[in-house]
């Protein structure tokens, strides 16, 4: 064969070698990348708590801390800590018919010239976050994979209504008359207030209602709605129907116009109610049951223990009571892959106490104990499932620093804070009971709690208490 004709058949055979290399190389590269995709990681967590536990702050907290991981003091949150996370961004959500969960306003005012905390929450929203990160040593074949992270923030409000899931009408009526009974006694000796005479009103409006029409039935459903705005004004939160308070869409609707009806009440009024009150329960509580607490992963379950605690008892037992309410609707346990598909249990949950920088640093493991006495029995119970079960307290957002004060010759912890009037205070915020309040602590209570603001950031990022190790046991496994 003449060299010429051999190069060029040699030339065509590096030609095809190099093209096959590049195909070959193309095609680990595809496989890699649909290997990749479908290890990315997705977490839904369920942020649950009632109104005011800080839902809003946390989510807004959690993303603040995130999108500048590169700044934010995280030391025990190890993907961050070891320089494995490599962006975070706002991804577009799983659901584009719920809104956006504001993030820019509410951060907005906590980073304020004046901190403000976000406003209430008045209705659904959502969020997706992105984080792309370095997989751990494990997997490092892989340059980088991404972790989709689902949260949904709700007036808490709603959370409330899970429990009446398992009442009839009959029920329920019983049982907002006893609470109502109950409040009216523990008034019994003060001077007639706003509260006892909102009782009276409606009690005297419900009994004059002689005619079952929507007119009619809504006046004395507003009366029960101004009701139970007064005792949200007073710390209670055993106030349902929810929607009462935060209606969203469904202000003035009829099937939130609802109230318990005494057991001699008109029969035809009765059932008109009653009526109501199961589609209400078909129509807006299971909706909003499915949407938000269904096909979870995880749950974090908010709960404010400090402000019942300082308001009093009947308040700090109403928040129990809620609280046990609605955490029989929750399921929890290991899954396999399969049941995944058939159920809505969670793997995992996440108990937090908020609010941390209420207290000195030396009680903080005094409210964990609290929070874990006053749902003993829940917890023992999702235990036992399998499922893991995580106590901590946290502050989302700083408000305190924590310091000392000189009485008498002795030394005791203190908090310095700004008040929600912008008046600089040092105080002792006194001491948390060990374990559930009883009745000696009732009688003497040590615990203040001061409305505080945001602490002024004058760092990047905002001040936090525990937020890398809730970060951590949240989503740390998954990094
Ligand atoms: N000091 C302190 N206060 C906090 C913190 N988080 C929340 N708060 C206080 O609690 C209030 C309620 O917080 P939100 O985050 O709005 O509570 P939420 O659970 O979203 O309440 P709803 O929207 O009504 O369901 C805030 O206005 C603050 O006064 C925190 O980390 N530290
Ligand atoms: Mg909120």
């Amino acid at each position: 064969m003449k060299s010429s004709k051999l190069d060029a058949i040699l030339a065509k055979g590096k030609q095809l070698g190099a093209a096959a290399k590049e195909q070959g190389q193309q095609t680990l590269a595809k496989g890699q990348a649909k290997l990749q995709q479908s290890l990315n990681g997705h977490l839904a967590i369920a942020v649950t708590g009632l109104s005011g536990a800080g839902k809003t702050t946390f989510i807004t907290a959690l993303v603040h801390q995130l999108l500048n991981f590169d700044k934010a003091i995280l030391p025990l949150f190890e993907a961050a800590l070891d320089g494995r996370i490599l962006a975070v961004k706002r991804s577009p959500q799983a659901d584009p018919c719920i809104a956006s969960f504001n993030y820019s306003s509410a951060i907005e005012s906590l980073m304020a010239a004046s901190p403000k905390w976000p406003q209430a929450t008045a209705g659904t929203s959502q969020l997706r976050l992105q984080i792309d990160y370095q997989p751990n040593s494990r997997l490092r074949i892989f340059s980088s994979q991404s972790l989709m992270l689902d949260i949904c923030d709700y007036p808490g409000e709603w959370l409330l209504d899970l429990a009446m899931l398992d009442q009839d009408f009959d029920t329920w009526c019983d049982y907002i008359d006893s609470n109502l009974k109950q409040l009216e006694q523990a008034r019994f000796n003060r001077k007639p207030d706003a509260i006892g005479h909102l009782i009276n009103s409606f009690y005297d409006a419900r009994a004059a209602l002689v005619e079952g029409t929507d007119e009619a039935v809504l006046r004395v459903a507003k009366i029960y709605q101004q009701l139970l705005m007064a005792l949200k004004s007073q710390g209670l939160c055993y106030l349902q129907p929810g929607r009462a308070l935060v209606p969203h869409q469904l202000l003035d609707s009829p099937v939130i116009s609802f109230f318990p009806v005494s057991p001699d009440a008109d029969q035809s009024i009765k059932l008109m109610l009653s009526d109501r009150f199961e589609q209400y329960k078909q129509t807006v509580i299971l909706p909003f049951y499915r949407d938000y607490f269904e096909r979870f992963d995880r749950q974090l379950i908010l709960v404010d223990c400090l402000t019942p605690l300082a308001a009093g008892k009947m308040q700090f037992n109403q928040q129990l009571q809620a609280l046990t309410g609605i955490f029989q609707h929750f399921q929890y346990g290991k899954q396999s892959w399969l049941s995944r598909w058939f159920s809505s249990q969670y793997e995992q949950l996440n108990l937090v106490a908020t609010k941390a920088d209420h207290i000195d640093a030396e009680q903080r493991d005094k409210l964990v104990l609290l929070l874990e006495k006053m749902l003993y029995s829940q917890i023992e119970q999702s235990k036992l499932t399998g499922a893991k079960v995580e106590l901590q307290a946290i502050a989302s957002v700083r408000a305190s620093t924590d310091g000392t004060a000189n009485y008498q010759g002795k030394s005791y912890p203190s908090l310095t804070a700004k008040t929600l009037n912008a008046e600089q205070k040092h105080f002792n915020p006194g001491q948390l009971p060990d374990g559930l309040p009883d009745d000696d602590y009732w009688q003497s209570p040590s615990f203040k709690m001061y409305p505080l603001a945001p602490a002024k950031s004058e760092q990047t990022c905002l001040g936090h208490i525990g937020l890398d190790a809730l970060l951590q046991s949240l989503i740390g496994d998954k990094l």
